[in-house]
């Protein structure tokens, strides 16, 4: 079997006792690693300053090596901060209105990706299967075949392609689109997102659609097709069940004191739909009194790239949303929304998802998001909660079961929180055992095996589970 050599912006290396700090992605790539023996390189998230990079950070698991490269500040500027969340992430998520464009950072995503390929070409084999993840390193397989790269080399989008029209309009839309036909295999969340790509082909003149998933550009053909990520469902609910009995869960039982736990869990970002879910729930409560004092509403929101305007801008409008909630309709004894702005250990993520009745799951637009799918893993069979998500979510494609809503209609979305509060048992156990099903058959495992089994050209599926990390399953993902 190759060699894999896993290329992605941040890397999850496991810590001296050699537990990996992952979510159910890292687990299911680094058991791919395991199986295969292999490489995974990526930033440190360390800037040298105005220094010359040094060498490769190199750090040995078993058969795994993980090798971390730090970058310039002008790097981390132009290609991290500028290009890739400040262009590529609104435009992806259909945010044109907050795309900031730069011939200065656009040209450091091209040369961050370029010095990738320098990074990664002294280590490569003849025939390593060569998976790059995610929008940062669109162009790395094109900078790879310039230095004369043959291997098979394949993309993951993690986050939705939008369409053409929003694509187009990003100045640099051409060569990027470029070079990711380099790939021989692309893989997207969603068949949606797929069409999109194949239709911005289409509208720039790009080659020719030879099937559903088969295109060619020049000479070189090339696979693209959805491959909707999961998660590690049984380890997930395993999880799940187990913090059932924690202390934690005890105390936060009794402080709810027969209250209805609806939960909302996300990073702070604007593609998540945090504020028009406060504003659903705000109605919600205005229009069914009866609900006031017998639910409370936990929304766990762990900062993310506080270094981008936007995103501190929004940490400020959520608090102060929650608060204003909180003054026009909680009582002495009741809190509506209690809102948390750090991150909490996966196993208490976990026991929460099993406590709440409701998730509220309303990004405006997501690749896939997999919190909708942990929580329906961490449900109790007998009495689960219902799971209300965003038609905008990659993963409302595949849990048809869910309770499906316009995060942008927020009367429409308090309405659907009062049918999902009043769902009778029956009704909840046949939507969640249908979800279920679908997330046991798709996997985090099974989503790795078949991305592979494309890339190599096998249609053997290698044992990745057997090949689990001892750590298990700690935290997010940092890819
Ligand atoms: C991108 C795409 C796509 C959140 N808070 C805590 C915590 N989390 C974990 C969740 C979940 C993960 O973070 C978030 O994953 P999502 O999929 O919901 O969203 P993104 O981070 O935006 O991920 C997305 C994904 O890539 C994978 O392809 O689905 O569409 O945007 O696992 O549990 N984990 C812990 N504490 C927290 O407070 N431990």
């Amino acid at each position: 079997m190759s060699r894999l050599i896993v290329v992605s912006n941040r890397v999850p290396v496991p810590d001296k006792r050699g537990t990996a700090p992952a979510g159910g992605l890292a687990v299911a790539l680094q058991s791919a690693l395991a199986a295969r023996g292999g490489l995974w390189l990526g930033w440190s998230g360390q800037s040298c300053g105005e220094e010359d990079v040094g060498p490769l950070r190199s750090v040995k698991d078993g058969n795994i090596e993980y090798a971390l490269t730090d970058l310039t500040d002008l790097d981390v500027e132009e290609y991290y901060h500028g290009f890739a969340n400040r262009v590529l992430w609104p435009i992806c998520h259909y945010r044109l209105d907050l795309a900031e464009y730069g011939r200065r950072e656009m040209a450091g995503y091209f040369r961050v990706n370029r010095f990738f390929a320098s990074r990664l070409l002294p280590m490569l084999q003849e025939d390593d299967l060569i998976w790059v993840h995610d929008y940062h390193l669109i162009p790395l397989a094109d900078e790879l075949r310039r230095q004369g790269v043959k291997n098979r080399i394949g993309f993951f989008l993690h986050i939705p392609w939008p369409a053409p029209d929003v694509f187009l309009a990003m100045p640099v839309h051409e060569e990027l689109l470029k070079t990711l036909t380099a790939y021989d295999v692309i893989g997207f969340q969603t068949v949606h997102d797929r069409e999109n790509f194949a239709e911005c082909l289409a509208r720039q003149g790009l080659g020719k659609r030879l099937g559903e998933s088969k295109f060619m550009v020049g000479e070189h053909t090339f696979t693209a097709r959805p491959y909707p990520i999961g998660i590690e469902t049984d380890e997930f609910a395993g999880l799940a069940k187990r913090a059932a009995e924690t202390t934690l869960h005890k105390r936060m039982l009794q402080s709810l004191d027969g209250k209805a736990l609806i939960i909302g869990v996300d990073r702070l970002d604007y593609s998540k739909g945090i504020t028009q879910r406060i504003d659903a729930f705000e109605t919600f409560l205005n229009r069914h009194p009866e609900s006031q004092r017998n639910v409370t509403l936990l929304q766990i929101t762990p900062k993310s790239r506080s270094e981008v305007p936007e995103y501190e801008a929004m940490q400020r409008t959520v608090a102060e949303q929650a608060g204003r909630v909180n003054g026009a309709l909680g009582t002495v004894d009741w809190v509506p929304i209690r809102y948390v702005n750090r991150s909490l250990r996966r196993p208490a993520l976990a026991g929460l998802y099993r406590m709440a009745k409701l998730a509220l799951v309303t990004p405006l637009r997501d690749g896939m998001n997999l919190v909708a799918k942990e929580y329906v893993a961490a449900q109790c069979e007998d009495d689960p909660g219902v799971l209300l998500l965003s038609r905008f979510a990659g993963a409302a494609q595949e849990l048809k079961e869910a309770v499906l809503v316009n995060p942008y209609d927020v009367e429409g979305t308090a309405e659907a929180m009062a049918r999902s509060l009043a769902m009778p048992v029956d009704e909840r156990r046949e939507r969640w055992r249908s979800m279920m099903k679908t997330l046991r058959e798709n996997d985090v495992f099974a989503w790795c095996d078949t991305f592979l089994g494309e890339l190599s050209g096998s249609t053997a599926r290698p044992a990745y589970r057997a090949a689990l990390p001892q750590g298990g399953i700690l935290r997010s993902k940092a890819v």
